[in-house]
């Protein structure tokens, strides 16, 4: 029995989902600080900051594993970055005490964004130098360093992936850098044109929600023995910049235009993190392959919009 939490968010809505497909609804909790109208399986309405809250929860349902996705993102936590800090790591170090405390297993995302201006941009490695210049970058470091801590220390089963941007069409993402790559599809599909504020030839990592997913299962399935890292793996699908998703789209929208009017801050938070990591340790010791890249990505994004 899996406790999610962040289950409002871009990726728990649907790891929730994908959850109660493969263990049934009534196995998956979902949790976040308000409840969605549409929720069909069990939900608890928690804040992450209240160590007790989670405790009970947990204990409420005898989950034997925590996803804990509760997080601000890079744009919102560079604007806010004592709350960034409050919630990412005191829900962080709240929900490692429960999987401590309850012998849970563990699964928590790391980020593109842990890597800094002074680590290698292409290939960049597993094991690497790592100074983000975000607050998020800095949450996202201490967390990996913390979910290690806690599986030296206490044995706690910890795993963890470096999610790359992560595009969706089922919640609308908040707060993320990358979240370029999403909002363009929409426009696409609105005004068949889209301002990005991104910069032409910033490449950055990127992965459809499917992938990122699959990936939770796999590293979360994987036989233990045969894990190195834990904390987190480099995983990645897709290297592009705001012409190549411009392009893909063109294919289906011939007449899209992509205009510019970059932002400064949010240029500089994705000029400092790699333009594309090396997936080989993920692929080598628990078998992550992603499955879409920018065109199969692109029929799929404009074909669910479309529906929707
Ligand atoms: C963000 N989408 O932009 C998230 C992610 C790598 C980017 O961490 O903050």
């Amino acid at each position: 029995r899996i406790l999610v939490t962040g289950a409002q968010g871009q990726i728990g809505s649907e790891l929730v989902t994908m959850l109660r497909d493969h263990y049934g609804t009534a196995n998956v909790i979902g949790s976040d600080i308000r409840k969605g109208e549409a929720e069909e399986g069990p939900f608890e309405i928690v804040d992450v900051t209240d160590g007790k809250a989670l405790y009970d929860a947990a204990a409420k349902h005898n989950v034997d594993t925590i996803m804990h996705l509760a997080a601000l993102l890079s744009a919102k936590a560079e604007a806010k970055p004592k709350q960034a800090w409050d919630l990412n790591m005191g829900g962080l170090i709240n929900a490692l005490e429960v999987a401590r405390e309850r012998n849970l297993q563990f699964f928590t995302p790391s980020s593109i964004g842990a890597f800094g201006p002074s680590t290698p941009k292409k290939g960049t490695p597993q094991e690497t130098i790592m100074r983000p210049t975000t607050m998020y970058g800095v949450n996202k470091v201490a967390g990996e360093l913390l979910c290690d801590y806690y599986y030296y220390r206490f044995g706690v089963d910890t795993r963890g992936v470096r999610y790359p941007g992560l595009i969706s069409y089922v919640t609308p993402p908040g707060g993320g850098t990358t979240d370029y790559a999403v909002e363009i599809y929409y426009e696409a599909m609105r005004n068949k044109k889209y301002t990005s504020y991104i910069a032409a030839g910033t490449y950055m990592d990127m992965m459809y929600m499917p992938d990122a997913l699959h990936a939770i299962m796999k590293l979360m399935e994987a036989d233990p023995d045969k894990l190195v890292y834990r904390n987190a793996y480099n995983i990645s699908a897709i290297s592009a910049a705001p012409e190549d998703f411009a392009k893909a789209i063109q294919k289906h929208i011939p007449d899209f235009e992509l205009a510019y009017d970059v932002d400064p801050a949010l240029q500089q938070i994705a000029e400092s993190w790699p333009d594309s990591i090396d997936a080989t340790a993920a692929a080598e010791e628990w078998g992550f392959q992603a499955t879409y890249d920018i065109d199969t990505m692109t029929a799929d994004m404009l074909e669910k919009i479309q529906t929707k």
